[in-house]
């Protein structure tokens, strides 16, 4: 009998899933980014998750560090979120009517994030972003909106917007189906450099409703921001009458427990925030002072609306999460842990003669592929990086048993659920994956 040369297929039932999949969903995915396109291979599937791990459809079990791309910041099924989510089932799963759930987690949000006087909660990030510009639009009576090149706002019209260079210009639709009226509004700058962002509010400060930024950059791979680059803007928002909106879906709650505003001490107008909120189930939220937001249907004119806006079990999971971070003593786990593996990865790339940046806050984390010797700073430094190494180094790292975003231009994420032993099969996976990328 002959045997196979070929590696046996460590994953046969997602290849087939994938398959079955395709027949009915466009990529047979629910989000681009879990199709796997950027790595060049086929999706692994996931069949359950605990703690910091995670086990496909073939039984293969991987330290996790998608974490669904942000929520799971105790990991997967904790057991107080779990038990939550079990009892708030258990007395009925929507309503169409308020419930204290609402009101407690919304007064969680606001005794955490000082620039917070009210909330209205959405189902996604993107509900939060467009509903946060358009109050900036009501309220100021402007209609432009600024953002950052390589910024990622969710998929609303106006803000799915990317120049091709990282230049100042108006905005160019980067998808069909936008009609350019839309998104004429749009302006963009690069990320961390406040001069451009100076020059585009001397031409058209008075214009702009409101500049909104992700306050540490997750969407281009991690990337913080410059020092004071923060305060730069806070200033030119000030002296024009924007409203600055700090979108914090991913880093609410992630970097600190007051998210990046109280991390580099910088007040926003208005805060979007989602993922950690929800500990896992559709949550996203949007909020800031009394002024703005009383400004929000049914108290005033901007409407906004959401059947599920509120949803029990999404209240009974945020609330669960936050209780258990509320005393913060989970961030010093996540930025030790954090750390370590960063230094690891770091020392790792090395001996392997691999280049690389690595970039994190907090337990927001990115390797990026590149000579460059100074740290990543914006999109255009962020696409010149290698994505065949980071694909080779993907590959790598998922035949040894580690997940990781399937791009470059993601963030990685810890869980308090992460330990010494995780970190160790990190280690030895990263070992054999950078020898893999300075193989090829
Ligand atoms: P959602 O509409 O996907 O809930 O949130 C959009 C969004 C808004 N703002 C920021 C800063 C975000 O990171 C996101 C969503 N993040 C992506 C990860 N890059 C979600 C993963 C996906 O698109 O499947």
């Amino acid at each position: 009998m002959t045997t196979s040369l070929l590696p046996a297929d460590p994953r046969p039932l997602s290849g087939a899933a994938i398959k079955a999949a395709q027949q009915v969903m466009p990529g047979g995915v629910s989000s681009p980014v879990r199709a796997y396109r950027a790595v060049g291979s086929e999706p692994v599937f996931a069949a359950r998750g605990r703690g910091a791990m995670v086990v496909d459809l073939d039984g293969n079990e991987y330290v996790d560090y998608v974490a669904s791309y942000g929520p799971l910041i105790l990991g997967h099924t904790p057991p107080s979120v779990v038990t939550a989510i079990r009892e708030a089932a258990g007395q009925g799963t929507s309503f169409g009517m308020p419930t204290t759930a609402e009101t407690t987690l919304a007064s969680m949000i606001r005794d955490a994030v000082e620039s917070i006087d009210l909330v209205r909660f959405v189902s996604s990030g993107t509900e939060a972003v467009m509903s946060a510009v358009r109050l900036a639009r009501a309220a100021t009576g402007r209609a432009r909106i600024l953002k950052c090149v390589g910024g990622y706002h969710g998929h609303c019209d106006s803000l799915l917007v990317q120049a091709g260079s990282g230049v100042t210009t108006l905005g160019i639709p980067s998808c069909p189906g936008i009609p350019e009226d839309v998104t004429n509004n749009t302006l963009l700058m690069p990320y961390n450099d406040l001069g451009q962002a100076r020059r585009l509010f001397e031409h058209h400060g008075p214009q702009i409703a409101c500049l909104i930024i992700e306050p540490i950059a997750g969407n281009m791979g991690c990337i913080p921001p410059s020092p004071s680059y923060l305060e730069g803007l806070r200033s030119l928002c000030d002296a024009s009458g924007t409203v600055l909106i700090f979108d914090e879906i991913m880093s609410g709650f992630r970097v600190a427990y007051g998210g990046a505003a109280e991390l580099y001490h910088v007040q926003p107008d208005l805060t979007c925030l989602g993922k950690v909120i929800g500990g896992g189930l559709p949550c996203a939220a949007y909020g800031g002072r009394a002024n703005l937001m009383r400004q929000v249907a049914p108290d005033g004119p901007v409407y906004q609306a959401g059947t599920l806006s509120g949803n029990p079990l999404a209240m009974a999971a945020g609330i669960a999460t936050l209780e258990a971070l509320r005393d913060r003593s989970g961030y010093a786990h996540l930025e030790q842990y954090s750390a370590s593996l960063v230094n690891m990865l770091q020392e790792a790339a090395q001996d392997a003669q691999v280049p690389v940046q690595l970039a994190r806050v907090g337990s927001m984390i990115c390797c990026f592929f590149t000579h460059q010797k100074t740290p990543v700073k914006d999109y255009d430094e962020a696409v010149h990086c290698n994505t065949t190494a980071y694909s080779s180094f993907f590959h790598g790292m998922l035949d040894g048993g580690v997940v990781l975003p399937p791009s470059q231009f993601e963030t990685w994420f810890v869980s308090t659920a992460h330990d010494d032993s995780t970190l160790e099969k990190t280690r030895t996976a990263a070992k054999r994956a950078f020898a893999t990328v300075r193989d090829t």
